[in-house]
């Protein structure tokens, strides 16, 4: 080794010690530990939490190496209203984020951090977001001062020696500071500082408010850097579906939080298509990093190294890849439990829980037996379907990009942009109803551009021209789709059967993007005929057909006028393309509506 790279390798590992000593006189903890990510070192964690609490050990019997954590009962999601993006000049960050001036916000978070952690070890966690010789991943340092989090962050992300070690070579990495403090939600901050690459984090001990790696990182940092540097970071699945002949398609799909990323990434096709010889291949769950290729077309990578997936609804019939996987050494958190201590949540239909998920006796009355929100924490392989292109260090080339959302009403199981610009408008003018994966009413209809409401580190306006600037000469960018599984009938039940029947729409989206597969043009875009879809061993009655492929006029002439002002609120930011291509879709809703002789274009 030249003595430059040496002097460059102690300066990075100066930087990232001194960092280290300067959290440590502020938050004051009795004990540092540097995490190596060793087996020795998961053992001694785990042990240590089953003695104080943190970790119930669950049925071994059943649940080899599984645990459970109960989280404090003011802390079971995302916390959107106290998550920030703290920019120099407020409109970088747009009226999309919550904002704060840096230094005022350094101040409040600081005085909370402010010896927070006597009687506590602080956790170093070096970690790297993506394969660790991939050139599209990149490094974090974690401080934290909670064994759960560096549990979850072992299991969600490659940490230990070998991210520190690229870290030493690479001389970057995002600085993210976390303690759970009191977990009190008078006392709890989610602050981002992309012009610093730093994370704070304060007062809350779950998932993606306490996990820096994943939404804080690989979303708001990165969505940042990735404007910057002509990348996208994206909440989206990637999934690959083999065909009969063998070619594998990949498809990156955009849905907001508990919409059906982890679903659809690891669906088991159904019968017919089993025995045809369709394959489905998981390579992520949440989060898509891509870049264009030396070919031109966008390569992904999964910048996670697990699942923190939704547990309620998944079971044999929905999901049997995830059951598989969280069989074993898997971290369950905010699940009710069975009398024999196995993990329980509605929609598994097994079992009957004794105990709900804040401990007390089950009791109908006092709402569900596990939380909403309840996950599970699971190394990505040990799904079943987890493909070995996931590991690859250049990515999978992207054949589709898929926005979705919950729309009970008015908006079609699949259609197709005519172009990459209309696809960006598709996505931007997405909605969908809130969830529980974030506190707040659910079941609310808003608008949630490409599923990053909750995750863009900056401007919307800013966003949408960045998703714009892709459409250049020499990239082979594509195709766009928009579907919804979620669509309602009168009698509030869903239309579509989804799941494992979701591949029959990802087929013809496959198709489209081989110039296969039929479609009518409709003025907001391109729908499957019902002939165009191969529905064979499907039983759906042709009236929930007819709707799900149906284009309601009146509805989309209002839906499209409530994008207008929805595009508007992002002042001069919004780049001009965007309100220009939603014009022309109003138009020819208006030309449409004057010519049909009722007001739906039906296939
Ligand atoms: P996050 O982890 O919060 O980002 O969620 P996600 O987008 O990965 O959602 P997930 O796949 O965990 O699904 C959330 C909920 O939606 C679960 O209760 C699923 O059972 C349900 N769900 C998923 N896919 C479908 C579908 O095709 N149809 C219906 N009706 N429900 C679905
Ligand atoms: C989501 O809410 O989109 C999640 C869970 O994937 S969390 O990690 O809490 O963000
Ligand atoms: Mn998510």
């Amino acid at each position: 080794m030249s003595q430059y790279t040496s002097a460059v390798r102690s300066s990075q590992l100066d930087a990232l010690t001194q960092w280290v000593d300067s959290v440590a006189r502020l938050t004051r903890p009795d004990r540092i530990h540097w995490c190596d990510g060793s087996q020795a070192e998961a053992a001694a964690l785990r042990a240590q939490m089953l003695a104080d609490g943190t970790l119930i050990e669950l049925n071994q019997a059943t649940h080899p190496g599984c645990t459970l954590h109960r989280s404090h009962p003011s802390d079971v999601a995302r916390v959107e209203h106290l998550t920030l993006v703290c920019t120099r000049n407020r409109d970088d960050a747009g009226p999309n984020n919550h904002w704060l001036d840096p230094a005022e916000a350094h101040a409040r978070i600081d005085a909370l951090f402010d010896g927070c952690m006597r009687g506590r070890t602080l956790y170093v966690i070096p970690y790297c977001m993506g394969p660790l010789d991939s050139p599209l991943s990149r490094c974090g340092v974690e401080i934290t001062d909670s064994p759960y989090v560096v549990a979850n962050m072992r299991i969600m992300t490659r940490m230990g020696s070998a991210a520190l070690a690229r870290i030493e070579r690479e001389g970057s990495f995002v600085k993210g500071l976390h303690s759970i403090g009191e977990l009190d939600p008078e006392r709890r901050w989610i602050m981002h500082f992309p012009e610093e690459l730093t994370i704070k984090s304060y007062g809350s001990g779950y998932g993606g408010n306490a996990l820096l790696g994943k939404k804080c990182h690989a979303l708001r940092i990165a969505s940042w850097q990735a404007r910057q540097e002509g990348w996208l970071a994206e909440h989206m699945l990637i999934v690959g579906v083999e065909d009969p002949r063998g070619n594998t398609h990949y498809i990156a799909a955009a849905f907001p939080s508990a919409c059906g990323k982890t679903n659809l990434s690891m669906l088991i096709p159904p019968e017919g298509y089993r025995r045809a010889g369709w394959k489905v291949w998981t390579i992520g769950d949440d989060i898509c990093w891509m870049r264009p290729g030396a070919d031109g077309r966008l390569y992904a990578i999964n910048p996670e190294a697990g699942f923190f997936g939704v547990a309620p609804g998944t079971d044999h019939g929905t999901n049997p890849n995830a059951l598989a996987a969280i069989g074993h050494d898997t971290i369950y958190t905010n699940v009710a439990l069975t009398a024999d201590n196995q993990p329980w949540w509605e929609g598994l239909h097994e079992g009957t829980p004794v105990t709900d998920w804040r401990g007390r006796p089950w009791d109908p009355a006092n709402g569900p037996a596990a939380h909403p929100n309840s996950r599970f924490t699971v190394a990505a392989r040990q799904a079943p379907s987890w493909s070995p292109m996931a590991e690859h260090p250049q990515g999978v080339p992207i054949s589709a990009i898929v926005f979705g959302g919950r729309r009970p009403s008015l908006v079609p199981l699949v259609f197709q942009a005519r172009d990459w610009a209309h696809g960006v408008l598709i996505g931007a003018a997405m909605g969908s109803e809130t969830t529980a994966a974030a506190t707040g009413a659910v079941g609310v209809l808003r608008r949630d551009s490409m599923a990053m409401k909750p995750f863009c580190g900056y401007n919307y306006g800013d966003y949408f021209a960045h998703w714009l600037s892709f459409e250049r000469a020499g990239l082979q960018l594509p195709q766009i789709f928009h579907v919804n599984w979620f669509r309602k009938g009168g009698d509030g039940k869903f239309l579509w059967p989804g799941f494992g029947e979701n591949l029959r729409v990802l087929e013809w989206i496959i198709e489209r993007c081989a110039g296969q597969a039929g479609a009518q043009e409709t003025p907001i875009g391109l729908l499957p005929r019902a002939d165009d879809l191969h529905l064979q061993g499907l039983s759906l009655d042709n009236a929930a057909l007819e709707q799900l492929l149906a284009v309601d006029l009146d509805g989309w002439a209002r839906e499209v006028e409530d994008i207008g002002q929805y595009l508007a609120s992002f002042g001069d930011r919004t780049p001009a393309r965007l309100h220009a291509e939603r014009e022309r879709i109003a138009a020819a809703i208006a030309r449409a509506r004057a010519t049909a002789p009722r007001s739906a274009v039906a296939s």
